[in-house]
């Protein structure tokens, strides 16, 4: 490895990344460096699982859990679920969504129905879409 600066070492606090996404995890350790940390180690231990390189805060909704069962990628404690919408009549806007979910909110990896093109029938008030499903696996993060 070469040294910026030359063969000055020192020691820096930082914390091991053991996936590289750039957060650390666990307690301090002195990680002889220099001029910055070299990698593998990060100045924070922001990262909520250290074993895959996807799960980071601010990390992005997958459809596979991220290796410890956890849907978990942004780190915030809460798993987000991309599709929520359901076609489902709102009476107080008399309205349908014009897309979503036909079948109930499916489970992080869940496979869901997806209707398009979706419409109030009168005088029932119940939707119906038009167009032909499609068939998402649902991503969390
Ligand atoms: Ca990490
Ligand atoms: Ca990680
Ligand atoms: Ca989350």
């Amino acid at each position: 490895m070469t040294i910026p600066g030359g063969s000055l070492y020192q020691l820096l606090p930082g914390f091991i990344d053991g996936d590289g996404d750039g957060y650390g995890t666990g307690a301090p350790i002195q990680v002889c460096s220099g001029n910055s940390l070299p990698a593998s180690y990060s100045s924070n231990n922001d990262d909520c699982y250290d074993q895959n390189a996807g799960a980071y805060p601010g990390g992005g909704a997958q459809t596979t859990h991220r290796g410890d069962g956890s849907f978990d990628y942004n780190c915030n404690g809460i798993e987000e679920k991309k599709y929520t919408i359901q076609v489902v009549y709102d009476p107080v806007t008399k309205k349908c969504p014009r897309s979503g979910l036909v079948s109930g909110i499916p489970d992080c990896g869940q496979t869901g129905i997806v209707g398009y093109d979706c419409m109030v029938s009168r005088p029932t008030n119940v939707c119906w879409c038009q167009s032909a499903p499609s068939y998402p696996v649902q991503a969390c993060g």
